[in-house]
């Protein structure tokens, strides 16, 4: 029988994932069958997690950072506001009558939505601005005494965008709640920017930042970090028979292979790396959009590498039926994700097939 081979990447134009590294595809074949949910026992790869953690500290600004690689960016969301209200249940006596609630623009990743479904907090969404991003005045209107986090996202799913996180913060503090970044996506691409988004530039106390996204780590490897030790004392649960007697992450057993993998690919690409790749990228992501506009096309303006245009609806059908992958905004907008799989080469096809008289 032959054997089963996945898609290749060629004409995936809105996908967040990407071709691994060499380095993470190697790493997470050989870590495949260990267990970092009990690090006693599989000692190796929680090294190499520490490591990973250390790493995404430093790409995200925090010189002694606590966090873990999670499944990915839902699971470092859900636990972003799974500590943010356990803090604030502690901080308040316990009352389990008590609902808090969550602040976010109406940008925020549909995890989110998740997270204050299974966790019983209210999500407050707010609207965004003319340019996809949070509005800092209509966040703090939101807030109140009950509000447990304030989430912004610095890199958003649908147009790329950088929310004004040091105001968000602002907002978040007058009410006494936490501050979450969602850089899931955008996190290893904004050190090379002028944005202030991270741990560093803000009074952050918790960032989702995925290695298997634009890391090029393999799937699945997530992050979470966190700026204090009580956040992730705030996630322990007790594990009575385990070598370790605490366990913080969601999920029990957890992928070796993501956590390896992420550690080789950061080990291989921060930064010089993760540099290049942006800068390719991002000059890709500005050439498409002038190429979107030259043919008539509204393109926003791309900050990170994410084309979002405005594609007449049976153009968009006739692209994929020619086989493209893609897919599109909430309002209707193309979005291209310019990962480091996407090629100029494979832009200029794809600009060839939109020409084409259908
Ligand atoms: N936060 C942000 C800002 C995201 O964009 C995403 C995923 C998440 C959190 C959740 O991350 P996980 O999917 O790792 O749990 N954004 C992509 C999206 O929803 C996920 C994706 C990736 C979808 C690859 C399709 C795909 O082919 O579009």
């Amino acid at each position: 029988m032959q054997r089963p081979a996945p898609q290749d990447f060629r004409r995936v134009l809105s996908s967040m994932c990407t071709e691994p590294h060499p380095a993470a595809r190697d790493a997470a074949e050989r870590f495949l069958a260990t267990n970092p949910g009990d690090p006693a026992t599989y000692r190796r790869v929680a090294e190499l997690e520490d490591r990973a953690v250390s790493l995404l500290g430093e790409v995200a600004g925090l010189s002694d950072p606590h966090g873990y690689v999670t499944s990915g960016g839902t699971e470092a969301n859900v636990q972003a506001v799974r500590a943010a209200r356990n803090r604030a249940r502690d901080r308040d006596g316990a009352d389990l009558s008590r609902t808090y609630n969550v602040v976010a623009p109406e940008s925020v990743h549909f995890s989110v939505h998740k997270a204050a479904d299974v966790l019983g907090v209210e999500l407050r969404t707010v609207p965004v601005d003319d340019e996809h991003r949070a509005d800092a005045d209509a966040v703090r209107a939101a807030a109140d005494g009950d509000t447990a986090l304030v989430v912004g996202v610095a890199g958003t799913t649908e147009y790329g965008r950088v929310d004004p996180i040091p105001a968000l913060a602002e907002a978040a503090r007058e009410v006494g709640a936490l501050v979450h970044v969602d850089a899931a996506w955008g996190g290893f691409a904004l050190p090379f920017t002028d944005f202030a988004w991270n741990f560093d530039h803000a009074d952050v106390d918790t960032m989702t930042i995925d290695p298997h996204k634009l890391g090029r780590a393999a799937v699945p490897a997530g992050g979470f970090l966190a700026r204090e030790r009580e956040t992730m004392d705030a996630l322990a649960v007790d594990t009575p028979y385990l070598e370790t007697t605490s366990q913080a992450t969601l999920t029990g057993t957890r992928s070796g292979a993501g956590v390896a993998s992420a550690a080789a690919a950061m080990e291989a690409l921060w930064p010089d790396g993760y540099r290049r790749e942006f800068e390719s990228s991002m000059a890709d992501a500005r050439w498409l959009a002038r190429a979107f506009e030259a043919r008539g096309f509204d393109a926003a303006s791309p900050e990170l590498p994410l084309v979002a245009a405005r594609l007449p609806e049976d153009l968009f059908g006739s692209l994929r039926e020619a086989g493209w992958r893609i897919s599109r905004t909430a309002g209707g907008d193309l979005r291209v994700v310019c990962m480091p799989h996407v090629t100029r080469e494979t832009l200029s096809a794809f600009l060839a097939d939109l020409d084409a008289p259908a």
